[in-house]
């Protein structure tokens, strides 16, 4: 008999395809958002689950459901998984590195180039049939070239933003992080490590690209958001609760910062309701990774995890991406 497993949301059919060789598949094509109690409900029996980040996998659902062994997380933040909890009762959990890398580095550069240049607030002013002649001084924002590009967390998505900013556009590039990176990745970069106060204090746009964890929520608060320059940008596609929303609102509206982009949201896909209000605001619904073929290496990655943490394919036993791979040795 196959091992069963949920694919917890809809996914490419070609992906559910491919489980179905090794294991005997629950899917949701119609998409629902399973409530907690519903998804324990439907782990009932399965030995796996692929899972996005919709789907919180804590204690309520390990304890509930003890036949699980595998967590595989199409996206490569894994806030919504208890990591120490699934090690401890030992259940393998993967996430989906590398592949997104570049198309969210892609994402968060036009997102920021968009809140810079106010591409989405001239856009809905010509909508509204209110452009009626050329003025000096129009939607005026600010350069990106030749600007000096702040980055919180870097990671592989942020080295590939400096990248990208230092080579394409000519900026000056400053980061922190919790560690400071080789001297050979800083060069290649071209990005200097300062404190996160030098960091807020001269950065002319700020990307936040730092994960969600206990230790970052509300890195970025009304304290922070003071130190910043009045004509500074501030672009998130990191997670929701890394950034204080009602404090960035209400910067935002004050004035205190000139312009923000936002992909991820606290509370996400509901939205700060001042952030809805506040014209110098980008707003995109968790898009960074959506390209067609980004998502299929992601789901592929996804899957490839699953059923190697079950014991199938090239790599059985080995998931190629896991984020606690101490579970898989041998035991001495
Ligand atoms: C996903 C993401 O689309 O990979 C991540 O961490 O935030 C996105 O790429 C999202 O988490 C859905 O699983």
């Amino acid at each position: 008999m196959k091992p069963a497993v949920l694919v917890a949301r809809a996914i490419q059919p070609e992906v559910v395809a491919r489980l179905r060789n090794h294991f005997d598949v629950e899917d949701n094509p119609n998409d629902q958002v399973f409530s907690k109690d519903e998804l324990i409900a439907r782990l009932k029996g399965k030995q796996g689950i692929f899972a996005t980040g919709s789907e919180r996998i804590d204690e309520a659902v390990l304890s509930a459901n003890p036949e699980l062994r595998a967590v595989c997380n199409m996206a490569v933040g894994y806030n919504n998984i208890d990591v120490p909890a699934c090690t401890a009762r030992g259940v393998v959990c993967t996430n989906t590195p590398d592949v997104l890398t570049e198309t969210t580095a892609d994402f968060g550069f036009a997102l920021m180039m968009a809140t810079a240049r106010r591409i989405a607030e001239s856009e809905h002013f010509l909508r509204r049939g209110e452009w009626k002649k050329w003025s000096f001084d129009m939607f005026t924002g600010s350069d990106i070239h030749g600007a000096t590009l702040g980055i919180l967390g870097m990671g592989r998505i942020g080295q590939a933003i400096a990248r990208r900013g230092a080579h394409g556009f000519g900026m000056r590039v400053i980061y922190h992080n919790r560690s400071r990176l080789d001297a050979a990745i800083e060069q290649e970069c071209r990005a200097s490590y300062v404190s996160k106060h030098e960091l807020l204090q001269q950065a002319d746009h700020l990307v936040i690209v730092v994960p969600y964890s206990p230790a970052s929520h509300h890195a970025i608060g009304a304290v922070e958001l003071a130190q910043m320059k009045r004509t500074a940008t501030l672009t998130n596609i990191a997670r929701g609760g890394v950034v204080d929303d009602a404090a960035l609102a209400q910067a935002l509206a004050t004035g205190l910062i000139a312009a923000a982009g936002l992909d991820v949201f606290e509370g996400e896909p509901a939205v700060h309701p001042h952030l809805l209000t506040v014209p110098n605001v980008v707003l995109t619904p968790h898009i960074a990774s959506a390209t067609v073929s980004t998502r299929l290496a992601m789901a592929d990655l996804a899957a490839d995890n699953l059923i190697a943490a079950l014991g199938f394919g090239p790599s059985a036993g080995k998931p190629p991406t896991p984020i606690n791979p101490e579970v898989l040795r041998p035991a001495p």
